[in-house]
């Protein structure tokens, strides 16, 4: 090889390894379902349960549920093992109503994310 071809394929290889750094970085954990799932409108659910696509560092991820109209609803948390669903048991059945459910998780690559989805009880 001459030492121009050398530069090309040492610079193509430089540029598929950043490729790669940031498409790892740009995959973060995401929810990939829930139950009721966001948006849905389900007879009134005694748990929740919501899947995300990495793993969960368990002490910092967690969720909250609230009545669209305001009222936090108390639900007792636990990420399941294998450390990807994160379930919440109701105390109580829901009411019918509008809810909101917000959840904000720590990924094992220490990832810092959040968001949150509706669902309705008929
Ligand atoms: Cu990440």
């Amino acid at each position: 090889m001459t030492t121009k071809t050398t530069s090309t394929v040492l610079a193509m290889i430089a540029a598929g390894g950043l490729m790669l750094a940031a498409s790892q970085a740009a995959a973060h954990a995401k929810l990939v379902s829930a139950n009721p799932a966001p948006d849905a409108t389900v007879a009134a659910p005694k748990a929740i349960s919501l899947k995300f696509s990495e793993k969960l560092e368990a002490k910092f991820s967690s969720f909250e549920i609230a009545k669209a109209s305001g009222g936090a609803v108390p639900v007792k948390i636990k990420v399941a093992k294998g450390g990807m669903v994160i379930d919440g048991a109701l105390a109580a059945p829901l009411a019918p109503g509008a809810y909101k459910v917000s959840w904000r998780v720590v990924t094992a690559d220490a990832h810092r994310i959040n968001g949150a989805y509706s669902f309705t009880v008929r």
